[in-house]
């Protein structure tokens, strides 16, 4: 049940018997990430006038250079998240490795573990474009009051009990899925408060933008390629419109609301693509067919995608249903 303009504390709470584990500690859980994200807001939103902007000086394990603003949202939802007591384990973009929360602990009943991108589409904040940060949650597998291991992690996507967004942008919004719709709030920066500002959101299920590094084009797979000439032909209601931000978290937040595909394909350069299979495409593959969108490495649904490990990658096709149905056809047809 929603309506227009209520808070996100009330909608939880409203909406909070429908989750099917209603423990409420789901509920904290999202509103812990709520304060996290509001803090990273603050700093995004004046990355100019500070001198936090531009690179830490470190490399994460990606090997990306990590800027300031990484190194800062990836501190502060760890220290939400934990200081709250909430979860039992935390994985992220910037930490080689999980993080137990003192799971060891017998007293420790947490049994939620977070996947999280703390700041996605990093290399734009200089810039002055558009950034998110993107989170996966699952229940634990492994027996509560033990130490979490790597199992607890390497769930496949349709294991995902909530998945969310929050795209700093012209304005900030937490965008977010309990497997009941998704649902898009929009903060009020004179209060603080985000407000229900998009209810049931839905991909069309077809549209007429497509978003890719087209830079890449000469070192991607045939069916691609083919695809790409499809939606540039004059035929139809193509050519279609080119949209890339280089944000995923930005790309594929105006897919949802105007219809569109992303497509983050493997090439000669990536051989399995950039994005990040457990903290960057199943929640965005969740939250895509929570409103009726589609997700898949161009032969496989995303969410039924068996993780091998932590930090892996996978080529991504997501958006509304027709489009990325389309690509799957020109990839299969040039196997
Ligand atoms: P490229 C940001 O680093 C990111 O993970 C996504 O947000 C974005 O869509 C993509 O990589 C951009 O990558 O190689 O096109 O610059």
């Amino acid at each position: 049940m929603s309506r227009k303009n209520q808070t996100l504390g009330e909608f939880i709470i409203e909406n909070q018997s429908s989750f099917k584990y209603t423990s409420g500690e789901l509920s904290r859980l999202i509103n812990s990430i709520r304060l996290a994200a509001k803090v990273v807001n603050h700093e995004v939103n004046k990355a100019g006038l500070v001198d936090i902007i531009g690179a830490a000086g470190d490399t994460n394990i990606q090997g990306e250079d990590q800027q300031k603003l990484d190194v800062y949202a990836n501190e502060k939802f760890i220290q939400t998240l934990t200081n709250r007591n909430i979860v039992c384990g935390i994985a992220s973009e910037e930490e080689d490795d999980f993080i137990s929360i003192n799971s060891q602990d017998e007293n420790n009943q947490n049994k939620y573990v977070v996947l999280i991108d703390p700041l996605d589409g990093s290399s734009n904040i200089d810039v002055n474009v558009s950034v998110g940060t993107i989170f996966s949650i699952y229940r634990r597998v492994t027996p509560v009051g033990t130490p979490v291991t790597i199992d607890d992690f390497l769930q496949k996507g349709n294991q995902q009990v909530a998945a969310g967004y929050v795209v700093y942008g012209t304005s900030t919004m937490l965008v977010y899925t309990t497997g009941d719709g998704v649902n898009g709030f929009t903060l009020n920066p004179a209060l603080g408060t985000l407000y229900l500002s998009h209810p049931n959101m839905q991909f069309p299920e077809d549209g007429n933008i497509y978003s890719i590094n087209e830079g890449n084009y000469n070192h991607f797979p045939q069916g691609v390629k083919d695809y790409l000439k499809y939606c540039q032909k004059e035929e139809d209601n193509r050519p279609y419109t080119s949209r890339y931000i280089g944000s995923l978290v930005s790309d594929f937040h105006r897919n949802m609301i105007k219809g569109g595909i992303y497509i983050y394909p493997k090439s000669s350069k990536n051989a399995a693509g950039k994005l990040r299979l457990l903290y960057e495409c199943n929640p965005m593959a969740y939250i895509a067919e929570q409103a009726n969108g589609k997700a898949s490495d161009g032969f496989t649904r995303i969410l039924d995608i068996e993780p091998t490990e932590l930090h892996q990658r996978v080529p991504f096709f997501c958006g509304s249903t027709n489009m990325v149905e389309k690509a799957e056809e020109f990839m299969q047809n040039a196997e």
